[in-house]
């Protein structure tokens, strides 16, 4: 059986580079059951959608397989068509939340034959074994059920019985859903990303040239970063945010299967700062000093980030009521910084309590107000977002929200609420009819700086300037320097830690940059792939969401 695994590329043209740890999970789980296929990285190869089209005339292959951020459905819907116009005996299977978050759609809007709806690793590997095996994915349960779904005007999958975890086209052309599949209890089990199954060299010398900011172990320009996922998925469900393990529960890896991923990482490609790229690293208080303790032990010399929310270290009570001293919380973050972190990542998405809630974001203002005083002492740099927009915002909530931020000193990563599908704010806009034509919806999404819905009472052009006006203050108080067309997209300038901790550049080295020097450096590059894109919030080794 002749295997393709594609890797897109979100940003075409964009400074940075990122090993798909996703793609990787899967890679290296199928291979282990004596699976070969060969890679298209689109995103390291920098290829053109004439070089993909040749490349699938010259080579053919019974699978291929892709997935990707739902933001790249027009893409991805191209890719599918045009390899089942040139090949129409492959199967053609998308995972991640281009797949599984819209299945209704895809099916609809291209030739896919089969999605993957979550966790890929276990799923592909039944899926490859039916396939090689000639053995049918399931069947369809009858009498005929229907499973519910936001896809307005889009038919419904049928219920089938099967491998669980796939939608797919029946023979007779109708779209059965065999339903979710159980998470892996122990996603310690799963093999490391086998990085060599990518082109190292390109992703290793495209990341150096930019280095990573705010390191203290070592210069910036040395800075070797990669990739690992700690911990799958998040503990809550705010009402605009999606991820693919939405149905499974939290998980985390031990400490040590974690180092021992750093080791092996370190030893092979001399990294030396990795990014947590989770949606929740780090949870509660205990578990989080037990992990850092251990990473401290195992003494790797490393640079990290981590995701984490205002309520680790700025809540005072724990789950059951009871009181977490502030010393404690201080000195969590003071360990944080020894063990090598460089930034944690917790939002404040608005400064109004009323929004958070309707966010069902559980956290209040304050508890982000007092961690980022805590990280401020402990010398641990915030790196925040906003999501801007909310049905109940108004300029009033947005100046509340940049006067916390200016109090605090912190420039955000702003961004437009983007209705993704799968969550409370899509059925929302589905619902009262601010998206009528999904697919037409989907094709135009990139970018969360990139306005997309206006759910508010302010007109689009109202809410657009109190944002940037609110933002355009903040830079002028931080002395930040961005170009007024740099304050959402901030080009990867570290504008976020630049305002926090100025300490921190001394010891990387650097020197402070002049306004007009500022302005140079942040020139914005475009996504080839629509019009406006790129989220330029991000700071440098690191990605922001
Ligand atoms: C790294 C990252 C990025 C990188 C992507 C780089 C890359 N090549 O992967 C960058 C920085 C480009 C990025 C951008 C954005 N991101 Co982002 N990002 C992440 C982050 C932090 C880590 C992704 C990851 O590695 N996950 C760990 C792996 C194990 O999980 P996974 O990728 O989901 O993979 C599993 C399945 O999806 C599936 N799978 C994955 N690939 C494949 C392929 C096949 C063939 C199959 C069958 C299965 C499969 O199996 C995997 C293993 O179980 C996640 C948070 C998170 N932890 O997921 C957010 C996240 C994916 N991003 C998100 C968002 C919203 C964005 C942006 C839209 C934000 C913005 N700025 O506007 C942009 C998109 C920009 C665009 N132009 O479209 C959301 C996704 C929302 C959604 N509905 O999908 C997430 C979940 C964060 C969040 N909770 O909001 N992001
Ligand atoms: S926004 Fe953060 S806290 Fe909320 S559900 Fe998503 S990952 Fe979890």
């Amino acid at each position: 059986m002749k295997i393709c695994f594609i890797n897109p590329s979100l940003r075409p043209g964009a400074d940075f580079l990122f090993l798909p740890v996703g793609l990787g999970y899967v890679m290296t789980y199928v291979r282990q059951f004596g699976y070969k296929f060969d890679l298209l990285d689109i995103d390291a190869g920098q290829y053109s959608n004439e070089y993909v089209e040749k490349y699938f005339t010259e080579n053919k292959y019974d699978v291929v397989c892709m997935g990707s951020i739902v933001t790249h459905y027009k893409w991805i819907k191209w890719c599918v068509n045009t390899i089942k116009k040139l090949q129409p005996e492959a199967k053609v299977i998308v995972g991640n939340s281009v797949g599984g978050s819209i299945p209704e759609v895809l099916f609809q809007t291209s030739k896919v034959d089969i999605v993957v709806y979550g966790e890929g690793e276990v799923t592909m590997k039944e899926v490859f074994d039916a396939i090689s095996q000639g053995k049918s994915f399931g069947e369809i349960v009858e009498p005929h059920v229907e499973i519910p779904h936001t896809n307005k005007g889009y038919p419904s999958t049928i219920k089938g019985n099967g491998i669980p975890g796939i939608i797919y086209r029946s023979k007779d052309n109708k779209i059965v859903n065999n339903g979710k599949r159980k998470a892996v209890k122990n996603i310690d089990d799963f093999p490391y990303p086998d990085w060599d199954l990518f082109d190292m060299k390109t992703y290793l010398t495209v990341n150096k040239k930019l280095g990573a900011k705010n390191t203290w172990k070592f210069k910036s320009k040395d800075a070797v970063i990669m990739p690992i996922n700690i911990a799958r998925g998040c503990v809550f469900k705010c009402t605009f945010c999606h991820y693919v393990f939405w149905h499974d529960p939290y998980r985390h890896r031990s400490a040590q299967n974690v180092i021992g991923e750093m080791k092996q990482n370190i030893k092979k490609y001399n990294a030396n700062f990795f990014n947590f790229w989770d949606e929740l690293s780090f949870h509660k208080i205990g578990p989080t000093n037990k992990f850092l303790d251990e990473l401290l032990q195992a003494d790797l010399d490393i640079h990290f980030t981590a995701a984490i929310r205002a309520d680790l270290m700025g809540k005072d009570v724990d789950a059951k009521g009871n009181f977490i001293p502030r010393e404690e919380r201080l000195n969590l973050a003071k360990k944080f910084v020894k063990a090598g972190c460089v930034t944690v990542g917790y939002s404040l998405e608005s400064g109004s309590d009323e929004i958070l809630q309707a966010m069902n974001k559980r956290v209040k203002q304050k508890y982000f107000t007092e961690q980022v005083k805590i990280c401020k002492e402990a010398g641990l740099i915030t790196n925040t977002s906003l999501v801007m927009g909310y049905p109940q915002e108004t300029p009033e909530t947005i100046r509340e929200t940049m006067d916390q931020l200016e109090k605090l000193r912190v420039y955000p990563s702003t961004g437009f609420l983007l209705p993704l599908p799968e969550t409370g704010m899509y059925k929302y806009a589905i619902d009262n009819g601010y998206i009528k034509d999904i697919d037409h919806y989907l094709t135009q999404i990139t970018e969360r700086q990139d306005f997309s819905l206006n759910l508010t009472k302010m007109s689009q052009e109202q809410l657009k300037s109190e944002v940037v006006e609110g933002l355009k203050r903040l830079n002028d108080k931080f002395e930040n320097g961005l170009a007024d067309e740099n304050l959402l997209k901030t080009g990867g300038y570290d504008a976020h830690s630049k305002s926090q901790n100025k300490d921190r550049e001394k010891l990387a080295g650097g020197h402070k940059l002049t306004k007009e020097e500022l302005k140079k450096k942040n020139k914005v590059n475009r996504n080839e792939n629509t019009v406006e894109t790129l989220n330029y919030a991000t700071q440098q080794g690191t990605v922001s969401r």
